[in-house]
């Protein structure tokens, strides 16, 4: 009533005050005021009252010259919370919420005015964002946060955050008003199982301690979570050894705790059990301390699309069983989701009380190969009124998250207000001020995750997708339209102008460096963009040397591409380094594609189909989506770090589009199968074939038989239950996958991105399709520098006549009619790859 009353006097007065144009803070504030004016900061500020907090002093002496005296005119500053009687005039304009605050600046005098100590440290970051250069702009802002608990859950698998890459969150959550720091990441042993139960080391305790106190300069909570439902047995023992792992964490500064129960199988996901170890750990420790705030649960029917909606079940048991202090998770309707008003209301009503938001984005755990640096969106502005806290599940890339971040502490704080385009913007300036536009082309086209398993897609290369689709509609119907054309070319050049401004600019290095390998790729997209804009531009068969080159310089871009791809992040999930996935290197790939049809076009036999591919065949929807990956002689199915249940009669395996013959398969599904589970191969993908097994723990191998072509292998639960398995491993290698490439067929396939490998002192000898008449060839090849093959003619009286030195990668050459077998052989030290033989 009492804030609403004076947000309504704002509202009125903004009426005839104006927005200072180029101000913008930073999560937005409830209420504020400009009055367009600026005045200097040459003068100096003075506080009458001298029993000021010196840490406040301190944290103020660094946004103003502050002096202990007031000299001639310099403005009188009022700072303190809502009970300190030097602000008791002003305490009708503070918002009564934790981190509330009045901030009135003016020549004269400066209110900072908190409800508590964190609404004054906030007041400091919005004063330090009023300032610009030397001046400070008068404004009056009345501000609260609409989600009390705002922040950050460093929860995801992988490479946990380094202890620098923890401090400067810290810092970075202070400065934009975000209050939570929940400490969680899956791969730290001793938040996990089984060594949960074991007290950090020495190094690692220190550091803890160091996080504690750097999270409390920043009026951050530094809530320690721990993971210990994969191995729990619900005996008093484990439950001692929780409380004596709270007790050690406690002893290093620890103040406040999480239990996470999310991704585990078996025991452990007995909801009446998990209420009970809550509830035991309310009463023993938290209630048992003056200064532990209440505990947060992360439940392991986490989302929607994972929970029993059967009333009574769960859900519900927790929130019956739960005392009504302890804070309960939620993804959202999925795993990965956006977070919406209706579905919060659903689950609130389950569980009893305000969901508190475990929002996982940008972690990329589950895309590893990409950087999710888009707009963080799909955010309900009336959200915010339904839950309790939102905090952001990060990628392993600390700094690179902090444009998500950013996005989630101006969401978070103002539902209401938030623009993620505008919050994107603003995290990225905030992020590298003088290379910003050079991040902006970065980050604007490094978003989107590619097909994963949970469906979850961003926009990415938004300003200039639709002058591609524009451009590609038009060049599949034969236009080239050259103005289009033009505006994509400019977008390839400016990727390159940000490679070079983000390689070399000293802002950030901690940023450049998570990104660097994505960053070398992203400098062979513009490259490969810029080559394949000029394709475009070609007419293939008039200019074929130029497009040659061209085409082949693209061949060179898409190896290179591979190569980058092969050679960095080469973790065992989601390995390699993707970039521009959604629309820039598509665009360049239809473009080889569409001009490619169009070099052949003339030709009376139609082009070869591309093959189709092996797919993933399953009829567990949960995994339907997820995607394969291929090596060149191996398909995987893409590990998933989650529960799969798998109902009787359900399976997953690969499909291929040819028959195989024979085959090594290796699986890991964390779980002992042979009871229940069978691997079967089939022909036709109904008359199935069991075949033999060779388990080693939860490791089994078969080696798929030589005599039986199969075109699908699959792993089926043949048992009358449900089970729960892990998809560590699932993977098939095979030769034939990889079948050399070096066969002349290539040289004459029509298809140009195809080649046929000349070993060192290797010839091919090609059939001469116009034997009897005179005929010139054109031979495409990429040479290596300096290199040259040999042409020769073979006559039927096997005479081996002279036919040219191919010294260029486009060698035309004339073949007299009683040439019978044409012969390149290669005399250089290494392998060149012929592409096609053309007749001209
Ligand atoms: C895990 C989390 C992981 C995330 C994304 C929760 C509550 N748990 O599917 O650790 O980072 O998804 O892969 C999760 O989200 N499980």
């Amino acid at each position: 009533m009492y804030i609403r009353f004076f947000l309504l006097c704002f509202f009125l007065l903004s009426y005839f005050v104006g927005n200072s144009a180029d101000i913008s803070i930073f999560p937005t504030p409830q209420k504020v005021i400009f009055t367009g004016k600026t005045f200097s900061l040459e003068g100096t500020f003075w506080i009458k009252e001298k029993n000021t907090d010196p840490y406040l002093r301190q944290l103020l002496s660094e946004i103003l010259p502050l002096q202990k005296e007031k000299k001639g005119r310099s403005p009188r500053i009022y700072i303190g919370q809502i009970k300190d009687p030097q602000i008791k005039k002003f305490r009708a304009q503070i918002p009564e919420i934790s981190g509330g605050y009045y901030l009135s600046v003016r020549p004269e005098t400066i209110i900072i005015a908190g409800f508590d100590q964190r609404g004054l440290f906030y007041a400091l970051q919005t004063l330090r964002q009023l300032r610009q250069g030397n001046r400070l702009a008068e404004a009056d802002i009345t501000d609260f946060p609409t989600v009390l608990y705002r922040g950050v859950v460093e929860g995801f698998y992988g490479q946990p955050w380094s202890h620098e890459d923890r401090l400067r969150q810290l810092r970075f959550y202070g400065n934009f008003k975000l209050n939570t720091y929940i400490y969680g990441p899956k791969d730290d042993p001793y938040h996990s199982s089984p060594n949960w139960r074991i007290p950090y080391p020495e190094k690692e305790a220190r550091q803890i301690s160091a996080l504690v106190e750097e999270a409390k300069a920043n009026q951050v909570d530094f809530i320690w979570a721990i993971h210990p439902g994969q191995d729990i047995q619900w005996n008093d023992a484990d439950r001692q050894a929780l409380l004596k792992k709270f007790e050690d964490m406690y002893r290093l500064g620890v103040r406040s705790f999480a239990v996470f129960f999310d991704d585990i199988s078996g025991e452990g996901t007995d909801p009446v059990r998990q209420a009970e170890l809550l509830n035991f750990l309310h009463d023993r420790f938290v209630a048992a301390k003056p200064d532990v705030t209440p505990l947060i649960m992360c439940p392991t029917e986490y989302n929607k699309s994972w929970s029993n909606p059967k009333p009574g079940s769960y859900l519900d048991i927790l929130g019956e069983n739960l005392y009504p202090s302890i804070l309960v998770m939620w993804t959202g309707d999925r795993v990965i989701s956006d977070i919406t008003a209706s579905g919060l209301e659903e689950v609130n009503q389950r569980i009893r009380r305000p969901a508190y938001v475990w929002w996982n984005f940008p972690v990329n755990d589950y895309v590893r190969d990409h950087l999710l640096m888009g707009p963080a969106y799909g955010l309900d502005a009336s959200a915010g009124e339904k839950m309790s806290g939102f905090v952001a599940n990060p990628m392993e890339k600390a700094e690179a998250s902090k444009i998500a971040i950013f996005g989630v502490a101006d969401y978070a704080w103002n539902p209401a207000k938030y623009d993620s385009e505008k919050a994107w913007e603003k995290a990225i300036q905030v992020l590298m001020p003088n290379a910003s536009e050079a991040l902006h082309t970065f980050a604007a086209h490094n978003s989107d995750l590619g097909p994963n398993g949970h469906k979850y897609r961003r926009e990415e290369s938004v300003n200039i997708n639709p002058e591609i689709r524009k451009f590609l509609t038009a060049f599949r119907k034969g236009d080239m339209p050259a103005e289009s054309l033009s505006k994509i070319r400019t977008e390839y050049q400016k990727i390159l102008t940000a490679c070079t401004q983000l390689s070399t600019t000293p802002e950030n290095p901690d940023l450049i460096r998570e990104i660097s390998p994505w960053l070398m790729q992203f400098e062979v997209l513009g490259k490969a963009g810029l080559a394949a804009t000029e394709l475009a531009a070609l007419s293939p068969r008039q200019e074929l040397c130029r497009y040659w080159d061209t085409y082949s310089a693209l061949i060179g871009y898409e190896n290179e591409r591979l190569r980058i791809d092969k050679s960095y992040n080469q973790n065992p999930y989601q390995p390699g380094i993707k970039t521009g996935s959604l629309v820039m290197q598509p665009f360049i790939d239809s473009v080889r594609l569409l001009s490619e049809q169009l070099f052949w076009k003339e030709e009376t036999e139609p082009a070869p189909k591309e093959a189709s591919v092996p797919r993933l065949y399953t009829n567990i929807e949960q995994i339907k989506s997820l995607p394969l990956q291929k090596d060149s002689n191996r398909i995987s199915l893409t590990p998933m770090l989650e529960v799969i249940r798998i109902a009787p009669q359900q399976y997953l395996g690969i499909a291929f589009p040819y028959p195989m013959h024979s085959a090594q398969l290796e699986a890991n599904l964390n779980a002992s199968v042979s009871k229940w589970g069978r691997l079967e191969i089939s022909a036709n993908g109904s008359d199935w074939i069991p075949c033999r097994v060779t388990p080693q723990g939860t490791v089994f191998t078969a080696a798929l038989p030589d005599s039986i072509p199969f075109q699908y292998v699959r792993f089926i639960n043949f048992g009358p239950a449900q089970k729960e398995i892990y998809l560590k491993k699932y993977s098939l290698s095979s030769p034939q996958l990889s079948e050399l490439k070096n066969s002349v067929a290539f040289l004459s396939d029509k298809q140009l991105q195809t080649a046929c490998i000349l070993m060192p002192a290797q010839s091919a000898v090609i059939e001469n399709p116009h034997k009897g008449v005179n005929k010139r060839y054109c031979l495409l090849t990429i040479l290596p520098p300096q290199a040259a093959l040999e042409i020769k003619g073979k006559t039927k009286d096997n005479q081996f006549p002279f036919l040219g030195t191919a010294d260029k990668n486009c060698y035309t050459f004339e073949c007299p009619a009683e040439i019978e077998e044409i012969h390149i052989s290669n005399p250089t030290q290494q392998p060149i790859s012929l592409y096609e033989l053309l007749e001209k």
